[in-house]
């Protein structure tokens, strides 16, 4: 019989607590780096954990831990250090020089996840142009590290010469995935046209939560679901089962994750319009992990980072049977004080889901027709056009995000149009990015 556990790559993990950081706050994170590492099918040999001042500038964790790892490696046959921080490309390099192993950092195990998950063409080139940015910051670093030592006037080195090459190929690359992705989006867009008549929902929460369960038992769908980090990767809307039937569309998404990589939310901007232009959205929360309200955290700090943060939001507390019912109700007093509008659901076995469809009932029987808009400063004209064709419920500014904020009643047709005005502004931005 076939030994899979000898195809896998063997691996240490690798992390650094710093003076100013709490311990249980960095295993927790540890653990998760643990999960990914497991979702990238590779086999954990050990972990080490360094407690540090601050990380070492040349190989991040302490030259002696360095040894202690590089004999370790050899004697157990290592060939992988998995970091749960990002390194620069000079540590790497150092640390890869010192110890035999391939080197990779949080980041780079998360995109080797998404490459591994990734089905459909988007996602696929989503990952691509992810991928590809990210070398291109490191190659930037490597490039400013490279003629900061070498640094004599007039130098051009062969590596730096090759470096120059590869980053004008990554960035005619990057260009052209960014056009393809665009151009898939207009599908998408046609797509969520056809459904704008229908009031949308979009399920969002940290990867792992039960989205895809969830989904799965609201409409016929057999979504794939798995206890991995990052099983979904593209999202997939179908209308909603039962009551609502003719009115309703559900939409299944991406998972997020603590220090989701800036650039990876960026890519997945044509997966994540599904979120930002929800009517609702659903948060899903694995309510039986240790620490759901730093999730919820990661969660809400993406949703910042999409502009979805001022969407009407249900907290969906899942898996509620992991819980022993004398801690449950613990939780969920706690809960419901801090959370107005919240349910408790088991996906698996169909507990709270009866209240979950009550909740979407009465939140569809008090959606008036007033939309919120954030209409970008440098488009005044847009405005002016608004305060003319509409009824404007009330405005406010957003200095930070360089947006008026508008609630308004508007006819369908004209809010198509100042729609496509405004995602056409971001496009142009978007690429000259
Ligand atoms: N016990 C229990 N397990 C659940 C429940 N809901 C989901 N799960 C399990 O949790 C794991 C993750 O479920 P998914 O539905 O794939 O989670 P997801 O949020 O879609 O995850 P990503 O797509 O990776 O972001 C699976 O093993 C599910 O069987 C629940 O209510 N109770
Ligand atoms: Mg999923």
């Amino acid at each position: 019989m076939l030994d899979i556990k000898k195809n896998k790559e063997k691996v240490f993990l690798v992390g650094v607590i710093y003076a100013d950081e709490k311990r249980e706050h960095y295993l927790e994170s540890m653990e998760e780096l643990k999960q990914l590492a497991i979702t990238a099918n590779t086999e954990i040999v050990d972990l080490y954990v360094q407690s540090l001042p601050r990380p070492n500038t040349a190989t991040y964790i302490g030259k002696g831990k360095i040894a202690e790892i590089a004999a370790r490696a050899k004697a157990e046959e290592v060939s992988t250090l998995v970091f749960n921080n990002n390194l620069s490309p000079s540590q790497s390099r150092n640390i890869s020089d010192l110890t035999g192993c391939n080197v990779v950092d949080r980041t780079e195990i998360i995109l080797d996840i998404f490459a591994k998950h990734a089905r459909t063409k988007q996602a696929k080139l989503q990952v691509e142009l992810a991928q590809l940015e990210y070398n291109y910051t490191k190659l930037k670093n490597l490039w400013k590290h490279l003629s900061r030592i070498q640094g004599g006037i007039g130098f051009r080195g062969p590596g730096e010469t090759q470096i120059e090459i590869d980053r004008r190929e990554i960035r005619k690359r990057t260009t052209f995935l960014k056009q393809k992705l665009i151009e898939l989006d207009r599908v998408s867009e046609t797509k969520r046209k056809n459904r704008e008549d229908f009031i949308s929902i979009s399920l969002v929460g940290y990867t792992n939560a039960g989205k895809s369960t969830l989904f799965n038992k609201l409409t016929d769908e057999k979504r794939y679901v798995a206890d991995q980090l990052f099983a979904t990767l593209d999202s997939k809307t179908r209308s909603l089962k039962g009551y609502h039937e003719q009115d309703i569309v559900l939409t299944d998404t991406i998972g997020f994750i603590r220090r989701l990589p800036h650039r990876l939310v960026k890519s997945f901007h044509t997966t994540l319009t599904e979120v930002v232009e929800a009517d609702l959205l659903l948060h899903v929360v694995d309510v039986s992990h240790s620490n759901l309200e730093e999730l919820i955290a990661a969660v809400e700090n993406v949703l910042v980072e999409i502009g979805a943060d001022d969407l009407d939001t249900l907290m969906v507390f899942n898996k509620c049977d992991l819980q022993e019912s004398k801690y449950f109700n613990f939780t969920k007093k706690r809960l419901l004080s801090t959370y107005r509008h919240c349910v408790f659901i088991s996906a698996e076995t169909g507990y709270g889901l009866d209240e979950l469809d009550q909740k979407i009932a009465e939140f569809i029987d008090k959606k008036g027709k007033t939309t919120i808009l954030k209409i970008p400063l440098q488009l005044p004209k847009l405005i002016s056009y608004i305060h003319e064709n509409a009824e404007v419920i009330c405005e406010d500014i957003d200095e930070v995000n360089e947006v008026q904020i508008v609630e308004i009643k508007i006819d369908r047709q004209i809010l198509d149009n100042i729609k496509k005005q405004i995602k056409k502004y971001e496009i142009e931005k978007y690429i000259n990015n």
